[in-house]
């Protein structure tokens, strides 16, 4: 079997930059990668051009129009220097996107770093600036609070020009993202982000038959049932700081994550080869939690910084992941990360042929009675059949 090269390496994360012949292969192309992915943990995949001309950019208002978040987290951080545990409080409240972008204005993120921050420099009246003060989308105070139903055609096509993060620039600025990330692990305990996490829907249309996240050909087509985030995708509303914590994906399968758009992703992951010194240390880390459940990380709810692995020797490999592009996870590659800001991505488990042997060996948490469990015999015969 042939394996693609990564066209570069950032911050120990494999990236690929496949040409449409040889991407247009979902499975095909993933086993090329594999290799890769099962020692980074996580790999980056910037789709071809020839693929995005395919999509709806910009969304149009029917798009927009049928996004919903449901139930949003806020998520209750605490800890202290690089050690945090995650309370996520669930919002019994359901937005839509014009609502959603509308919040993202109290969760503003602060001024400074890089070469082109607002610190030190005065922006010109035409550009929107992080942390400034800027207009809601539809000029009112109270869009949060409408019934998300109720908005007419009219605001959707207004909002159509504006429906992006107002200044996705500034994520282009090394200087300011290394400012951002740090201020996000000094301040993570601060103020409680929000997070419209694990809602089901795709933003795909259905007629895309090339690198569909609703309907990627693998292994999971063969189940006999749809279970929401496993073969059902997710869709993810973001907001700055909204996180996921430490985790191994259900029974060990893969994931991918598409940003439709808005502003990026922070991901880390440990690379394979340390898995099992991340789980001692994170074992250390939280005693309790560990005691009661061996599977204590399945709870994503446990995270710790960067630094604070590696100054204990347990390698973290970093990426930014952009709108428009993918990123992988793979079987023992933990993996954590938060939100630059606004923004809507997408995600699915799926599973290779050499799943089934790491699935049937993979360990439940009991402390929840609705962990996953697929039957990989089962999934085997009917792949085979
Ligand atoms: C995944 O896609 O596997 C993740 O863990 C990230 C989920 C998220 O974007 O919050």
């Amino acid at each position: 079997m042939s394996t693609a090269e990564p066209s570069h390496w950032e911050g120990g994360v494999p990236v690929f930059r496949p040409k449409y012949d040889e991407f247009k292969d979902f499975y095909g192309y993933m086993k090329q990668v594999n290799s890769f992915g099962r020692k980074s943990g996580i790999v980056k995949v910037v789709p071809p051009k020839e693929w995005l001309e395919k999509l709806e950019v910009p969304p149009g208002v029917e798009t927009l129009q049928k996004i919903r978040i449901r139930s949003p987290i806020q998520q209750h951080f605490n800890g202290s220097k690089g050690v945090f545990v995650v309370q996520n409080v669930e919002k019994p409240k359901t937005y839509n996107i014009i609502q959603w972008k509308d919040l993202s204005y109290d969760y503003r993120l602060p001024e400074g770093g890089g070469d082109n921050s607002v610190a030190g420099r005065v922006p010109d009246d035409t550009e929107t600036t992080a942390g400034d003060k800027s207009p809601s989308p539809l000029k009112s105070s109270k869009v949060k609070l409408k019934n998300p139903d109720s908005f007419p055609r009219e605001d959707f096509e207004e909002f159509a020009s504006q429906y992006n993060h107002d200044n996705l620039a500034e994520f282009q600025d090394a200087g300011r993202r290394e400012f951002l990330e740090n201020y996000f692990w000094k301040t993570l305990a601060f103020t409680p982000p929000m997070y419209g996490a694990d809602t089901l829907g795709s933003l795909f249309k259905d007629d895309l038959k090339v690198w569909n996240v609703s309907k990627l050909p693998n292994l999971l087509d063969h189940m006999e049932t749809k279970v929401p985030g496993v073969n059902d995708s997710y869709l993810y509303a973001g907001l700055w700081k909204a996180s996921f914590a430490w985790h191994l994906e259900d029974q060990d399968l893969y994931s991918i994550n598409y940003i439709h758009f808005g502003a990026p992703k922070q991901w880390y992951s440990v690379p394979q080869e340390d898995s099992d010194r991340f789980y001692a240390f994170m074992k250390e880390q939280f005693p309790e939690h560990a005691a009661k459940c061996d599977e204590f990380l399945r709870h994503k709810t446990f995270l710790v910084s960067p630094k604070l692995l590696e100054k204990n020797g347990i390698r973290c490999n970093k990426i930014t992941h952009y709108q428009h592009e993918f990123i992988i996870t793979y079987p023992y590659g933990y993996h954590a990360g938060f939100n630059y800001g606004y923004n809507l991505a997408e995600s699915v488990n799926f599973a290779l042929e050499d799943w089934l042997e790491i699935g049937a060996t993979a360990k439940k948490c009991l402390c929840v009675d609705d962990a996953v469990g697929i039957d990989t015999e089962k999934l085997k015969s009917n792949w085979l059949s």
